[in-house]
């Protein structure tokens, strides 16, 4: 149980490509544990490992949580390690995204609506299945910080480089 630090741009930290998990073990399992911790108490939905500055291809999300007020408790943890994606339609769904890493700044991004993800659970076993819909947006969010991508990416350079001074704006404010 550790809540980490979210690294925020313009670390250079968040630009690199993270590396497949040779192999699932308690150390992995005590990462995701703290990536889960640091994901709820920054009311984030997703996080990627390298957001707290750890090179691993590892996901965790929760789409669940913080939807129902009458269930304030109610959490649906998910994790998803050395994921592969295949888009499965041309069509692009537009949401307006945000970042942990990028806080305060929300603009639209456009990604593939449907696709077929392919990764290990916290137990190392294989497991294929199919997202749309928010699932589908977040686990391409993610996947982007596991090659070193931001949402602001792409987004014109103006936009970019309007993001990055808005967090230097906020980050000396706080
Ligand atoms: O990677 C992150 O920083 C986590 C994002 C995940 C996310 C990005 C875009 C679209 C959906 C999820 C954070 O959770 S950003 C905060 C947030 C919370 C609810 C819905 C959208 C964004
Ligand atoms: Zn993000």
């Amino acid at each position: 149980m550790a809540i980490r630090d979210i690294l925020t741009v313009p670390d250079p930290v968040l630009k690199q490509v993270s590396r497949d998990v040779e192999a699932v073990t308690d150390e992995t399992r005590a990462l995701i544990e703290d990536m889960l911790d640091s994901m709820y108490a920054a009311n984030g939905i997703g996080l990627a490992a390298i957001q707290i500055g750890v090179p691993q291809r590892v996901i965790v999300m929760d789409l669940e949580w913080g939807r129902d007020e009458s269930k304030p408790d109610h959490r649906a943890p998910r994790t998803f390690i050395n994921p592969r994606i295949t888009p499965l339609t041309d069509e692009l769904s537009p949401y307006e995204e945000g970042c942990l890493s990028v806080p305060e700044v929300y603009d639209e991004v456009k990604r593939p609506a449907r696709v077929k993800l392919e990764y290990l659970d916290q137990d190392g076993n294989p497991v294929v299945e199919e997202a749309d819909g928010l699932f589908a947006t977040c686990i391409q969010h993610e996947m982007d910080h596991l090659n070193g991508v931001l949402f602001i990416d792409h987004l014109s350079r103006l936009k970019r480089e309007r993001a990055v001074a808005r967090v230097r704006k906020v980050r000396r404010a706080a």
